[in-house]
């Protein structure tokens, strides 16, 4: 099993060691603000966040006299830490409760889910799990492959069959079998694409029709590796889908997550697990200390 600091490692190195290291400097030069800007732009902080960490450090140089690294690394921190809010924990309170899982191709959607199942599966929970990716055929195999290892059973279409048809039958299996919690995979083409969002708004009714309030939540998964371009995808999904939050993946293999502290407070999706790896226990609940202790080092 991956940890935050492993998993961190590049992000630590790169982009964000960096900006430890020049906060070392000793004078606040106009060359060291605009070195310390490129640098928040090259770890995908993005212009706003930027500007404002910049001027915040400003302020604070000015007005507290403070030009030692130390403290200025932790008036960053503090400032980065407060982008991220508390962590939060979803709460699945209904019988059944029914988790939508959304998001391009390749972000790490089924093996998040597998990951997610074993987890609520070890607290009790009776977990079903949809394979409503009836897009690529390889796609309920891999769903099955996870499953088939947890003893968690996969309701599954034929490729090419009807992603809604899907999500219906195993929401009724769901209630049928009295279960606690249904997954439900879907396929992830281009979010571009108006056919993707109109499968997962269609996909959003069948289940509510079957199961009131259903989904009752909407996931994104994201792979930290696309950076900020991660971001106008967050907002598609959010505004078509109604996801309303994240999994993050592949943080062990990204090396920028500047755009991470933008997720929560220019989209206000909290993050609720990253993947640290890709084994079935790389997947923690997001830690916003251990995340801030990951890429600053202790
Ligand atoms: N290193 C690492 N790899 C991951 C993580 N999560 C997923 N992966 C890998 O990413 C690849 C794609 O994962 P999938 O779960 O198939 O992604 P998907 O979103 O279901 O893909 P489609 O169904 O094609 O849309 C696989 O090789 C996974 O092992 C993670 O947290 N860390
Ligand atoms: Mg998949």
């Amino acid at each position: 099993m991956n940890n935050w600091r492993t998993a961190l490692d590049h992000t630590r190195r790169a982009a964000f060691g960096r900006l430890s290291a020049l906060l070392g400097a000793s004078e606040l030069t106009p060359a060291f603000w605009e070195e310390m800007e490129s640098l928040l732009l090259q770890a995908d902080l993005g212009p706003k966040l930027t500007q404002q960490i910049i001027t915040m450090l400003q302020q604070k140089s000015g007005a507290e006299g403070i030009i030692r690294r130390a403290e200025l690394n932790r008036a960053l921190r503090e400032f980065l830490g407060s982008q991220l809010g508390d962590s939060v924990s979803a709460a699945f309170t209904e019988t059944p409760s029914v988790l939508l899982v959304a998001g391009v191709n390749g972000s790490g959607k089924t093996t998040s889910i597998a990951k997610l199942a074993h987890r609520y599966q070890r607290n009790g929970k009776r977990v079903l799990l949809a394979a409503a990716d009836t897009f690529r055929a390889a796609a309920s195999d891999q769903l099955e492959v996870w499953a088939g290892r947890l003893g968690i059973e996969v309701i599954a279409g034929a490729p090419g069959s009807d992603p809604g048809a899907v999500a219906h039958d195993a929401a009724q299996a769901a209630l049928a079998r009295n279960m606690d919690l249904l997954i439900v995979d879907t396929a992830g083409r281009q979010h571009t694409s108006y056919n993707l969002m109109e499968e997962l708004k269609k996909v959003r009714r069948v289940l509510g029709r079957v199961v009131p309030g259903a989904p009752h939540h909407t996931w994104l998964v994201l792979d930290a590796a696309t950076g900020q371009n991660a971001l106008a995808q967050a907002a598609a999904f959010r505004d078509a889908a109604g996801a309303d939050g994240v999994i993050l993946t592949k943080l062990d293999g990204s090396s920028k997550g500047g755009f991470i502290f933008r997720i929560r407070s220019e989209l206000g999706l909290p993050i609720h697990f990253v993947g640290l790896g890709e084994k079935i226990d790389d997947l923690a609940p997001f830690d916003p200390q251990a995340f801030l202790d990951g890429i600053f080092g202790r």
